[in-house]
């Protein structure tokens, strides 16, 4: 069962991971490297089936990505609260109201005004993807060349789209979040960094390179979403899909996961998830929750974890 390899890293980690005391000072066990391959022939989608996992969540958030939008607003006013946290930590710390999430995030999604201001994680994964800044030269002055921001940046999807049908035997088939330049406004920096595509025998392969790894929580998230926008590119680009693979660099559970851990482990992968998508929308960009149905899954109980901010 594809999800055994998920399992297999989950109980190394958790037996022989290095001890890390990591940003968040919750402590993890990590290790450094790891890799797993799944397939997505005939619509196999790798969902865990030994949790349940939220995967209408995890596609809105893709389809959130898509939309170039940075701010939390549009996922609260679809109920997604997975991102609230990090604006919640900062608009606490900046004002020390001590406001609870649920009238936080009932403020963002009733005043515009008030979600600008505090909702957004700055130039995170849908800016970069489909808005990547450039300049241009506007002068000189006697310390050398000045450079002005074009109002558009580069949209890395839309060129993506355009290389898989135009020069699908390219090795460049590359979307990539991390903008060097630009770190330091994000809420978080990019935790699925880099995505590469191939095409070989009319199929579509995606990479995923994730530099960090929360194998408890995010990852159940981040193989759905990936595997979801290697389907949408492949129906894109008249491909059909192929294999999905996920490259970890800091793998981790975090301490505080422990019930999670020992109840996942003891439970073991059953079904085949399918992902079907209903309807070939009109380009990359136009593709809505509707689009997407899974069948075949039967998990087992959601565990909850608390996530480490
Ligand atoms: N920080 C950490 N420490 N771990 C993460 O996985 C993480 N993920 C981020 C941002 N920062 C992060 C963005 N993605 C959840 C899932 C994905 C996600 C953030 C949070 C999460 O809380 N999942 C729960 C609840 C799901 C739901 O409410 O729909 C889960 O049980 O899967
Ligand atoms: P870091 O920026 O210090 O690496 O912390 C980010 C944490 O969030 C880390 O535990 C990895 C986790 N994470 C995921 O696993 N997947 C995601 O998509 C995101 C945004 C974060």
């Amino acid at each position: 069962h594809y999800e055994q390899q998920y399992l297999d890293l989950m109980r190394r980690i958790w037996t022989e991971g290095t001890v890390q005391h990591d940003r968040t000072g919750v402590g993890t066990k990590a290790l450094f490297g790891a890799q797993m391959r799944f397939s997505l022939a005939d619509d196999a989608i790798p969902l865990l089936t030994t949790k349940r996992v939220f995967w209408k969540t995890a596609a809105r958030e893709m389809l959130w990505f898509l939309t170039g939008n940075t701010n939390i607003r549009p996922l609260l006013v679809n109920k997604v609260r997975i991102w609230t946290d990090w604006p919640l930590a900062h608009y606490r710390q900046e004002t020390g109201d001590d406001i609870s999430q649920d009238d936080f995030e009932a403020r963002i999604v009733a005043d515009e005004e008030f979600a600008l201001k505090w909702g957004d994680l700055g130039p995170v994964y849908g800016k970069q993807w489909t808005d990547w800044p450039r300049y241009e030269q506007s002068g000189s002055d006697s310390e050398g060349p000045l450079y002005r921001r074009l109002s558009q940046g580069i949209n890395q999807v839309a060129a993506l789209v355009e290389s898989l049908k135009n020069n699908p035997a390219s090795r460049r088939h590359i979307i990539e979040g991390w903008n060097v330049a630009e770190l330091d406004q994000m809420a978080l920096p990019p935790c699925h960094k880099t995505y590469q595509f191939q095409v070989a025998d009319g199929k579509l392969n995606g990479l995923l390179f994730q530099r960090s790894c929360d194998l408890g929580l995010g990852f159940a998230f981040n193989v759905f979403s990936a595997s979801l926008l290697i389907r949408m590119l492949a129906q894109q680009a008249g491909l059909q899909p192929g294999d999905f693979i996920w490259q970890g660099g800091d793998v981790h559970l975090y301490i505080n996961h422990a019930e999670l851990v020992e109840e996942q482990l003891s439970r073991t992968p059953s079904g085949a998830p399918k992902l079907r998508i209903l309807r070939k929308a009109d380009s990359i960009f136009d593709y809505s929750i509707e689009d997407f149905a899974v069948e075949d899954y039967v998990p087992q109980a959601h565990i909850s974890a608390p996530v480490a901010v």
